[in-house]
């Protein structure tokens, strides 16, 4: 194998990924990937992001390709290098993410002998990958171009279809790594395909099931649930149209995109706490599209709802019924399930809809006094995003109480932005990173909602701002720790709980946005927010607008809005 084998492998390796529909790669810098490196960054198709960290690499291609839909690239050198994409390697499994790993390795006659910078790559990431495919030391004739060619197409699909995910090629790469002559146009063998089509082109055969006959003719007491529904907004449009149109509730996660229409249920989270309520509210059919939404009362609920018929339309074979109630599961493409289920959801004429209705709009007025009275807040704050932020804008959103505020909290309503998150392991690793690759494939401003540890936890990501040149609005929640542990029974543990669970870092972000080149500001009000946001927005520059607050005050509030809703609902019972 000579540099030029090598080169003109990954020059066809990489022409097929384009091919396919590849548009974005990842790349970290490195001497062995070097290779690898150089054909990615001068394919003119792609558009390649150079990053420091890898760790902070595979979380902007995780971002990148769940909002873009399409298998993002990522090379490092070989190594710890290739250990650091292991969180977003499992965030891209559970969360069904396509990627596509090269990393770059030695040859085999340099393994586990004590060269440098040498570990074992092979399976590195276990069953976390949905391929694992040794590329080995080739020698470039026309059979192993070909060859290249299938396997490159066969990779990207495999990361596409059924249900995405990543897929790892280790590619060992001898010395010398570079070339001495540029190549020229052709290869051994007759190269890609004339017509400019990919070398080989899947379909994935979906699942059609006759499920008609499974329910009751009559129409039943039924509600549809959205969680994540995927990077096209278009499905949650849809989805509360159709819903909408049978007068059907939806209790629908803000992450589906289908928090609108007139049957939306914006409070299903605070209503479905008061056990009398939630019972009373008990349907015969739940129909369920997308991943389950993680709220624990609406768990609880599904859990107890012996008597319904509990219907998953699937978009892929990952189960995903952590409470055991599925009766039926269909898997098939989401746009025939939103077909499929429009042509079953009988226009509903009785009060059913008017009764979550009714305990919809009594929590809302109940809990806006609470809420009003607190200033900006950690909830007000997510529900000023919800009302102050364009529809062309994409909200991502950190895990902890972030995600838990945006699906309490978020209103409904007509045209919402869309609402991305990290929510297949629910770390909160790689959070600046995701969503400056959300940035990078997004028309539309980007919106990062964030806790403080967990910027503190990525905060090399917001390298990217001054190297990439991508921007990003981010709204810090700065309550100096962990907020969400104060509503766990740890927090009573007070010597152990603040140093060790709470973590609060006593940083000073307004010293990282200096250090990273972004803007700063701190606001404490909803005007001074809401201005702020819309600098931010006109902005050439990422901004940190960072808001502070207090984990003890926040969880009391919390508190204090549970209790003015459940009051409510029991108000509305009598
Ligand atoms: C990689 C990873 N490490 C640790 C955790 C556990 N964890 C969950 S929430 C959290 C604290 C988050 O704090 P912050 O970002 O300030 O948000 P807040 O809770 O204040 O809303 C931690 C450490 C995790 N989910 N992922």
């Amino acid at each position: 194998m000579t540099a030029t084998d090598s080169h003109l492998l990954l020059r066809a390796l990489v022409d097929e990924f384009a091919r396919c529909g590849m548009e974005h790669a990842c790349t970290s810098p490195g001497s062995r990937n070097t290779p690898i490196v150089l054909t990615l960054a001068r394919d003119q198709r792609l558009r390649t992001w150079s990053h420091v960290d890898e760790r902070c690499a595979g979380f902007f291609a995780l971002g990148a390709a769940k909002a873009s839909g399409k298998p993002v690239a990522i090379t490092c050198t070989s190594g710890t290098a290739a250990a650091n994409l292991m969180p977003a390697v499992i965030e891209a499994h559970e969360a069904g993410i396509p990627l596509i790993l090269l990393t770059a390795d030695r040859p085999p006659e340099l393994r586990d002998i004590g060269a440098g910078q040498t570990i074992d790559q092979l399976k590195l990431y276990g069953d976390a990958v949905k391929w694992f495919f040794e590329v080995g030391v080739q020698e470039a004739t026309a059979e192993r171009m070909r060859w290249i060619r299938s396997l490159a197409c066969r990779a990207y699909w495999t990361a596409l279809d059924g249900r995405p995910g990543p897929v790892h090629l280790n590619i060992p790469l001898r010395e010398p790594l570079l070339l001495e002559q540029p190549l020229g146009d052709d290869e051994p063998g007759s190269g890609g395909r004339d017509s400019g089509e990919p070398w080989l082109t899947q379909q994935w055969p979906p699942t059609t099931v006759a499920y008609a006959a499974y329910l009751d003719p009559d129409p039943p007491r039924a509600v549809v649930i959205a969680g994540d529904l995927g990077a096209d907004r278009e499905f949650g449009r849809r989805l509360a149209d159709t819903v909408a149109a049978a007068r059907v509730p939806l209790l629908a996660d803000a992450l589906s995109g289908a928090r609108s229409g007139v049957a939306t249920v914006a409070h299903w989270d605070l209503i479905l706490r008061d056990p009398e309520t939630a019972a009373a509210l008990a349907p015969e059919v739940v129909y369920r599209l997308g991943d389950l939404p993680t709220s624990k009362p609406l768990r609880n609920w599904l859990a107890g709802l012996d008597e319904a018929k509990h219907i998953h339309f699937a978009s892929d074979e990952r189960v995903s019924d952590p409470v055991s109630r599925d009766n039926l599961r269909l898997i098939r493409p989401l746009a025939e399930s939103i077909t499929d289920l429009s042509a079953y959801l009988h226009p509903d004429n009785s009060d059913w809809l008017d009764q979550w209705l009714s305990a919809d709009s009594a929590v809302a007025h109940a809990i806006a006094e609470p809420l009003s009275g607190a200033g900006l807040s950690e909830p007000t704050v997510a529900t000023a995003l919800g009302q102050f932020l364009p529809s062309s804008a994409t909200l991502f959103v950190g895990a902890s109480m972030p995600i838990r505020d945006v699906e309490e909290f978020f209103p409904a309503l007509h045209e919402p932005p869309r609402v991305l998150a990290n929510r297949g392991a629910n770390g909160i690793d790689g959070t600046v990173s995701s969503a400056f690759g959300v940035a990078a494939v997004s028309d539309g401003p980007v919106v990062l909602l964030t806790g403080d540890v967990t910027l503190a936890h990525d905060i090399g990501g917001l390298l990217a701002a001054r190297r990439t040149g991508l921007k990003l609005t981010i709204v810090l929640v700065n309550n100096n720790g962990g907020g969400i542990f104060n509503f766990l029974a740890i927090s009573r543990e007070g010597d152990v709980f603040e140093p060790q669970v709470a973590t609060p870092t006593g940083l000073d972000f307004s010293i990282a946005a200096q250090l990273f080149g972004c803007a700063h500001e701190s606001v404490d009000d909803i005007d001074s927010f809401a201005v702020a946001l819309m600098r931010a927005l006109r902005a050439d520059q990422t901004t940190i607008i960072e808001v502070r607050t207090e984990r003890v005050a926040n969880r009391k509030l919390h508190a204090a809005v549970e209790s003015a809703a459940l009051a409510a609902l029991r108000k509305l019972r009598s």
